[in-house]
């Protein structure tokens, strides 16, 4: 149990600390990250282009969010850690065993879309086989429900680590705190992972958030934070690697780490021009008639 952890630099600091210690993965393993990366933004463009032709109806892209997703998915035990990821996260189920086929079938809500066969938007990901803590509409609802698995898998002994994703608009939500703060006291082995890009739809993170390190605000719990730069998957990597390291020790507190990224992207349902049409069609008659 962790309650009672004083909340001074040094315990902020441990994770930094943890981080250097840290060896690079195996080359063929950073092979197989770029795989992954790469493979998340080619299917990610291709989706704009389908939405922009009118074959799609809903996209998320994941462009700048490849580096987080593929570089906490590398400090994991694949098929064994829990993950609930971030809708933005494709590199990260890439990794965890969702095919290109997969990310396809639920873009196009087909029935061989192993999410959810087709029933919820495209990029709610989840899959009990995978280990993926399915995603709901509601933002961050899955960071308290990662809590509860990784509550579970305490009782249990069963020795996994849970890691929970959201966006940095996610993080001013109760949800969060809630669930940081239960983690805190159970001392549960689950990371929190904030992919901060500065930006809640359009809404900048100085109207979100009166501190711009969302790290910082592990402290507050008795846990440690760290700031990476989310656009670098080695930093990333080390730690998240670091974090679940802690986790697995059952070193309490759970862990907590933010990140940046360096391109803010706008997020994601783009009307098909037909509705731009139709809806431009429809403005211009109210104005005629009023
Ligand atoms: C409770 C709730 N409110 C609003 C929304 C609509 N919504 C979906 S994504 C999103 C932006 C979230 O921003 P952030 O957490 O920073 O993630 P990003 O898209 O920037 O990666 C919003 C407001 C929602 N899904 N759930
Ligand atoms: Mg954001």
């Amino acid at each position: 149990m962790s309650t009672h952890i004083e909340n001074t630099p040094e315990q902020a600091n441990v994770l930094e600390q943890a981080m250097l210690d840290i060896p690079d993965p195996a080359a063929e393993e950073l092979l197989e990250a770029y795989r992954w990366m790469l493979l998340a933004r080619r299917l990610d463009e291709r989706m704009w282009q389908l939405i922009r032709q009118g074959k799609g109806h809903f996209a998320v892209p994941c462009q700048g969010h490849e580096a987080v997703g593929t570089g906490y998915a590398l400090a994991l035990r694949r098929g064994h850690d829990y993950i609930a990821p971030h809708y933005r996260d494709l590199a990260a189920v890439l990794a965890y065993g969702i095919t290109a086929h997969d990310a396809l079938a639920s873009f196009f809500a087909r029935d061989a879309d192993p999410n959810s066969r087709g029933r919820q938007p495209y990029a709610h990901w989840g899959s009990q086989k995978l280990h993926i803590i399915s995603l709901q509409g509601p933002q961050p609802n899955h960071v308290t429900h990662g809590v509860g698995v990784a509550y579970a898998a305490k009782l249990l002994r069963e020795g996994s680590v849970t890691l929970m994703a959201y966006g940095d608009g996610g993080a001013q939500k109760g949800e969060v705190h809630e669930a940081m703060n239960f983690a805190a006291i159970h001392g549960l082995p689950c990371i929190f992972c904030c992919e901060n890009n500065l930006y809640t739809q359009s809404v900048p993170l100085a109207l979100e958030s009166s501190v711009t390190n969302i790290a910082a605000r592990a402290a507050a719990y008795g846990l440690p934070g760290v700031s990476v730069d989310g656009m670098d998957t080695l930093a990333v990597y080390r730690a998240m690697a670091a974090a679940a390291e802690r986790a697995r020790r059952g070193d309490g507190g759970g862990t907590s780490a933010a990140r940046r990224r360096l391109q803010p992207r706008r997020s994601a349902r783009l009307p098909l021009p037909t509705e731009y049409l139709e809806r431009r069609r429809h403005a211009l008659s109210l104005a005629r008639r009023s």
